[in-house]
């Protein structure tokens, strides 16, 4: 087996590195036939198995000229699809026009073709039993409103497969990221080749387990946004972040719980360091609404290990058949793992992610004598969710006076009766300054992208803290970070806290030590 290295994607020759038969097929919309023989041989550098030419993007089409250079000149397999706009495409034209076009790109050797079920029949009677050999039919259908009961999916699969499909292929859209389940359990079980896709960011989980659940192909777009369908991700994702070659049937399946969650870096960091060590995982981002549900839903042992975020945290703790006892004392859940016995592990690794940050860059001043540079100092907490608790807890248990401020005022004072600190409304911040030298962690969202213009806290405030702290790590220097050096506070960055925060959650995932240089070489490039 002879390692290609083309334009830095390294891919095997034959089946070596891969551990699947599930093909990447990247979609190649243009203007005109020039521009899409351009992209057809970007798809091929980027690693796609196959392209998708959707003819009904081109401005101009000449049937019988076009789809013979398209297919001479692909360096790649063709499926041919001509999308009529009543099914989500850009055609208004005559059908039988359309259909004759895909027939006739099967005469001339597309390996593919795509018709809708609704024109399905039109299109055999047409073709009066004349099928090429070689051109596989895909007959799809298309639902951009939801994804129907199982038994609705069912019958669909199952008229799909009567209409002569050599390939079954359905698209419906995620309400809920429950959804998905429903379209994994119609794909594992198919008798014929099948291609399910769930649309929008909630099925991002379908386009990804593909490989896992027997899925014929998935779709992945040449650069990022530019989708032929919701949630499409690119095919140097598909490769390079999630392992797609090497996803299989006993990949274990990890993820981050949030709304909003696109913004997480956890997939960056656990499927690079999955892939280090050849660990068989997959982590990816989790749009959830209703993090019980979503446990209901996902309750095989496949479904491995979460970390979680805003804001299910807290919810989270009534997920879990047993949590760390810090955790709950905390009141907050970040890391949830599968047990053995399939009943959900709860535990907190926010707060000595968090903490351990703080202390570092509290090191290059006076280290206390008892321990924690914490100890004794005054330190006040922005926030009282889940990462507030967190790091209210930990600056207490080190011996730092701590001080609770929140937008609701009432989770201030409660939080500040569990951890024994003062509590504050936002509105009160600005002017407290009972001394200098204080420590201010933010654990808010303020600021998070892409709200990044927005600051927890007055610049003229900032100048009575010694060191400021900012959970918030995308962006890694938020305004609050940027205002609090320009006014000579120490800073640590949220990137801190999150690298410290995954080193337990990744040795619970794997069950091997965290390796924390490959953590930091993966987020020094963020
Ligand atoms: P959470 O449980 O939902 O808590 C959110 C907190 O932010 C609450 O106190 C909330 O106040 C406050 N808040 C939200 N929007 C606000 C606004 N517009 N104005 C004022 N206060 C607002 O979320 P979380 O899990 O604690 O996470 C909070 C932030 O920390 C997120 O940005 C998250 O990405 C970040 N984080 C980063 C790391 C890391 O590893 N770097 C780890 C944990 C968290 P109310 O109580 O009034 O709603
Ligand atoms: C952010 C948090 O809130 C942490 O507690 C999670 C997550 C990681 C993230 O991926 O952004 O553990």
């Amino acid at each position: 087996m002879e390692l290609v290295v083309d334009s830095g994607v390294k891919k095997m020759e034959g089946e070596a590195m891969r551990k699947n038969q599930t093909l990447i097929c990247a979609p190649i919309m243009a203007d005109s036939v020039d521009q899409m023989l351009i992209l057809m041989q970007k798809a091929k550098t980027s690693g796609a198995d196959l392209v998708e030419v959707r003819v009904d993007s081109l401005k101009s089409f000449n049937p019988r000229l076009d789809i013979d250079t398209l297919i001479k000149q692909c360096p790649l397999p063709t499926l041919f699809t001509y999308r009529p706009t009543w099914e989500g495409g850009q055609y208004a034209g005559d059908e039988m026009s359309r259909l004759d076009a895909l027939r006739l790109a099967m005469e001339l050797g597309a390996d593919y073709i795509d018709v809708e079920l609704k024109a399905i029949d039109e299109f055999n009677n047409a073709l009066h039993g004349n099928k090429s050999a070689k051109c596989k039919l895909i007959v799809s259908s298309h639902n951009y409103e939801s994804t129907p009961s199982a038994e609705d999916l069912g019958n669909l699969v199952a008229r799909i497969q009567a209409s002569g499909a050599d390939i079954v292929k359905f698209a419906t859209t995620a309400q809920d990221i429950t959804d998905v389940a429903r379209v994994f359990q119609i794909t594992v079980h198919s008798q014929v080749p099948i291609i399910a896709m769930v649309m929008g960011e909630k099925g991002l989980m379908s386009r990804i387990l593909c490989p896992k659940f027997g899925g014929y192909l998935t779709f992945g777009t040449l650069e990022m946004g530019k989708v032929s369908a919701p949630g499409q991700p690119t095919v140097e994702d598909l490769l390079n972040l999630y392992n797609f070659r090497q996803l299989g049937p006993d990949t274990k399946i990890f993820g981050i719980i949030g709304k909003p969650v696109s913004h997480s870096k956890s997939p960056l960091l656990y499927n690079e360091s999955f892939r280090s060590v050849g660990f068989n995982g997959v982590f990816m981002h989790l749009l959830v609404d209703d993090i019980a549900n979503f446990f209901r839903t996902y309750s095989s042992l496949d479904f491995a290990g979460f970390s979680c975020t805003i804001p299910h945290k807290e919810a989270a703790l009534d997920c879990c058949a047993e949590i760390d006892p810090t955790a709950k004392a905390i009141g907050a859940v970040n890391c949830i793992i599968r047990r053995p016995d399939g009943k959900l592990f709860g535990c907190n690794t926010d707060y000595i992610g968090a903490i351990s940050a703080i202390e570092e860059g509290l090191q290059g001043s006076q280290p206390s004598i008892s321990g924690s540079p914490l100890a004794g100092k005054l330190f006040v907490v922005i926030g009282a969710g889940g990462a507030g608790k967190a790091i209210a807890y930990g600056a207490k248990e080190k011996g730092a006076r701590v001080v609770i401020a929140n937008r609701t005022y009432e989770r201030a004072r409660e939080l500040a009766i569990v951890v024994g600190a003062k509590a504050l409304s936002l509105d009160e911040l600005s002017n407290f300054h009972p001394e200098n030298d204080m420590i201010l962690a933010n654990t808010t969202s303020i600021g998070m992208q892409p709200k990044v213009d927005d600051t927890p806290i007055s610049k003229e405030a900032l100048k009575h803290y010694s060191l400021v702290f900012d959970a918030v790590y995308t962006p890694k220097i938020t305004r609050l970070l940027r205002e609090a050096q320009e006014s000579g506070a120490k800073i640590v960055t949220g990137v801190e806290m999150f690298i410290g925060q995954a080193y337990e959650q990744y040795e619970r995932f794997t069950g091997l030590p965290a390796p924390k240089e490959l953590f930091k070489n993966i987020m020094s490039t963020y």
